[in-house]
């Protein structure tokens, strides 16, 4: 690894899921000319040409297959998925997704999700096929406080939207931080008192050995009785055999999670049939190839020149 850009690099690319032929489309058109290649479809004397990997969940092994890889770029904003892999090459760079489409589609699932728990939808879709209105209670929107568990580039986003929806917001960092505009607190020690005063908690940490299982019984009796959670991280984030207690014995009132620590959701998994709990596929934010393919085509430009990608990730932070 390291030294000089292969001749004729490829970039290889590879999206479980979702497949890669629409990222393939989308960085040859932010790119004409780039040599962009399903990443399983590449073999033999090709593999050595392989500068740059765009990948979602990439088989584990594979980046090891390309000795010439001078870039791992995700596609997500999360990088746990390329972490995982035992055999990755652990010298070559790693560069996280940051795009303004991602955050603004994350802001506007986790406000659908506060809102559709504050204003109780839920509530209104059942009195609809009861053919009744109840007298109902009012909402008060300065009632509610929100803790957003990582202040980064989505979390930052979702304080502001909040903020211009006046429902006030606190961040909570690993490192103290100053934004203007946007409230936060750092570290361990601050956590329990931003825990004390908010009724909404919002998950938008990376999964690192620090943040896994944070969402457990012990952080939920630090928040108000009757308190909701949102999980939009990780899987890896919440204990699940924590939630529905912590529902039962009303220390929570409901929970939105986009994501789990098997996905998909296994078909006799409780929180399927479980009306406190909403549930999404991990769509919470949807990432776009037209958009995602403008940062690509960059961080492609700057490893060729020799520059530093954009949401070069920090491997002694995990993130
Ligand atoms: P960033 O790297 O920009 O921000 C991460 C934030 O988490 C930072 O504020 C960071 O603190 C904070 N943080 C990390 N570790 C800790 C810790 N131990 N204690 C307290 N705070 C911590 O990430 P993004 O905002 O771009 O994305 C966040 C995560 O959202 C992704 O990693 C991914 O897991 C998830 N995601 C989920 C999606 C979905 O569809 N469900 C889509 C996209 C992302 P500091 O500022 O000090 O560094
Ligand atoms: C991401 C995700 O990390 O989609 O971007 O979860």
């Amino acid at each position: 690894m390291g030294g000089a850009i292969p001749d004729s690099p490829i970039v290889a690319v590879h999206s479980t899921g979702d497949g890669p032929s629409a990222w393939v489309a989308a960085l040859k058109d932010e790119m004409p000319g780039v040599d962009a290649r399903p990443a399983l479809e590449i073999a033999g004397d090709d593999l050595a040409r392989v500068d740059v990997s765009i990948s979602w969940r990439l088989p584990h092994g594979m980046l090891a297959t390309f000795p010439n890889l001078k870039l791992v770029q995700s596609i997500g904003a999360g990088v746990d998925h390329i972490l995982e892999d035992p055999h990755r090459p652990t010298h070559v760079p790693i560069a996280r997704l940051i795009d303004p489409f991602m955050a603004g589609s994350m802001t506007h699932h986790i406000v659908l999700q506060i809102l559709r728990w504050h204003r109780q939808a839920d509530k209104f879709e059942r009195y609809k096929t009861e053919h009744h209105w109840p007298m109902s209670e009012a909402f008060d929107h300065r009632r509610l406080h929100v803790a957003i568990l990582g202040l980064g580039t989505l979390g930052e986003h979702l304080s502001r939207a909040l903020t211009a929806l006046e429902i006030a917001n606190t961040g909570w960092t690993r490192s103290p931080r100053r934004v203007d505009g946007v409230a936060s607190v750092s570290g361990p020690a601050a956590l329990d008192a931003l825990l004390a005063r908010s009724n909404v908690v919002v998950c938008l940490l990376p999964l690192t050995d620090k943040t896994e299982g944070v969402l457990n019984a012990a952080l939920f009796a630090k928040l108000p009785q009757g308190a909701f959670l949102v999980n939009v991280g990780r899987g890896g984030h919440l204990v699940e055999d924590d939630l529905i207690p912590a529902l039962d014995n009303q220390q929570l009132s409901a929970a939105a999670l986009d994501v789990f620590r098997a996905e998909p959701l296994p078909a006799d998994h409780p929180f399927w049939d479980d009306d406190r709990i909403y549930i999404t596929p991990h769509i919470a934010a949807e990432v776009n190839p037209p958009t995602a393919s403008i940062v690509f085509a960059e961080n492609i430009r700057r490893v060729r020149a020799g520059e530093t990608p954009t949401g070069l990730v920090d491997l002694g932070r995990g993130y």
